[in-house]
């Protein structure tokens, strides 16, 4: 008897420009456009096995080795759905193919990454289940079309289908057949620039990302000049940086709208706080830092941004990571690897 199984892993990807805003709840329609880099698969990544079978009842989903319900209807049901539909078309053009549609999965996904350190892990969770289903079920489908289902599973995670450089474009179709990821510029485009994880808690965060954007969609008017007047210039001029390899101008744009992304939950009603007391000292210190090189006729020599947490990510060239990660040690001293409240990950190359 056959086994029908396969495995995939995808990594983290880290936001330079921020999604925040649905124009479509159910499709996970963005407001604007996105730009993230992908992480180290190594470092920070998920892994997910499905597996088919006839003797199966119902599709189940394990995450970490606990059971999650797979609601009617929800996030985790539709990806399965829309996987499964993308099987029937194969097995319609190649009567040979098991019917592989009508069977039941069971999926097994796990992180590497610890989830109390407060990272997202629906990006890399999504990504990767919807990859394992792809190789699962021989999909002939490229990244960018799997990135159409990753998304309906979290936004975020249609991102992570890429390594290196990847945009998701917000598109403009009504049925969402036109907001998908695209890759940029490959890792080895430019491999020289890091990330370095700042764990500063590892606490739940109290608005989630989900409720929060919708939140401010319906109550800040910044967002509404944001998604307009802002974003498509940025998207632009931060491929442009990438393409070119110019960390000045990449960190510039990503520090502002790291600013920016913060300055609109700021301006949601209630008001949405993610960053802490030591997120905005580790802020402070990068500013400082970039400020130094400025002045000695330098470039800026680091990026910070900031998630719907107040975990930092320090993106910066290799050869400035030993000063930046020694700068931060001698600041919060407790910042000694794995120890809490404030982790160092270490300096987690662009997959
Ligand atoms: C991002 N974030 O671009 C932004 C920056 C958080 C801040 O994508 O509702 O978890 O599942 O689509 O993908 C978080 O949003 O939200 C996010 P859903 P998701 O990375």
């Amino acid at each position: 008897m056959s086994i029908y199984q396969a495995t995939a892993s995808a990594p983290v990807n880290i936001a330079c420009i921020k999604y925040w805003g649905k124009r479509d709840t159910k499709l996970i329609l963005p407001t604007n456009s996105s730009l993230s880099v992908t992480l180290d698969q190594d470092h920070l990544r998920s892994t997910t096995t499905s597996r088919a079978d006839p003797s199966f009842e119902k599709d189940r989903l394990w995450l970490n080795g606990i059971e999650e319900e797979i609601k009617e209807g929800g996030r985790l049901a539709t990806c399965i759905r829309e996987m499964k539909r993308l099987r029937r078309e194969v097995e319609e053009k190649d009567a040979k193919e098991p019917k592989l549609s009508s069977y039941a999965v069971h999926i097994c996904s796990r992180n590497n990454f610890p989830t109390a350190a407060g990272l997202a892990s629906s990006a890399s969770g999504f990504a990767a289940l919807v990859a394992s289903l792809a190789a699962l079920y021989k999909l002939p489908a490229t990244p960018s079309q799997l990135s159409l289902i990753a998304r309906q599973g979290s936004g975020s995670a249609c991102r992570s289908l890429f390594g290196g450089y990847v945009a998701w474009e917000m598109g403009s179709s009504p049925d969402g057949s036109d907001s998908l990821a695209i890759e940029v510029a490959p890792q080895s485009h430019w491999p020289d620039i890091h990330a370095l994880i700042c764990v500063v808690s590892d606490d739940k965060k109290g608005t989630s990302s989900t409720s929060g954007m919708q939140r401010t969609v319906e109550t800040s008017p910044l967002l509404q000049h944001r998604i307009k007047e802002v974003v498509p210039a940025r998207m632009a001029a931060i491929q442009r940086a990438i393409l070119a390899r110019d960390f000045d101008a990449f960190a510039r744009i990503t520090m502002q709208d790291s600013n920016q992304f913060h300055a609109v939950c700021l301006d949601t009603d209630p008001p949405i706080f993610y960053m802490n007391d030591v997120s905005r000292t580790i802020i402070a210190l990068i500013t400082e830092y970039n400020r130094v090189s400025v002045a000695n006729g330098g470039t800026l020599k680091a990026a910070y941004t900031y998630d719907a947490g107040p975990n930092a990510v320090i993106y910066a060239p290799k050869e400035n990571m030993k000063e930046i990660v020694a700068m931060i040690v001698k600041y919060f001293p407790q910042a000694d690897a794995f120890k809490d409240p404030f982790q160092l990950f270490g300096a987690a190359g662009v997959e």
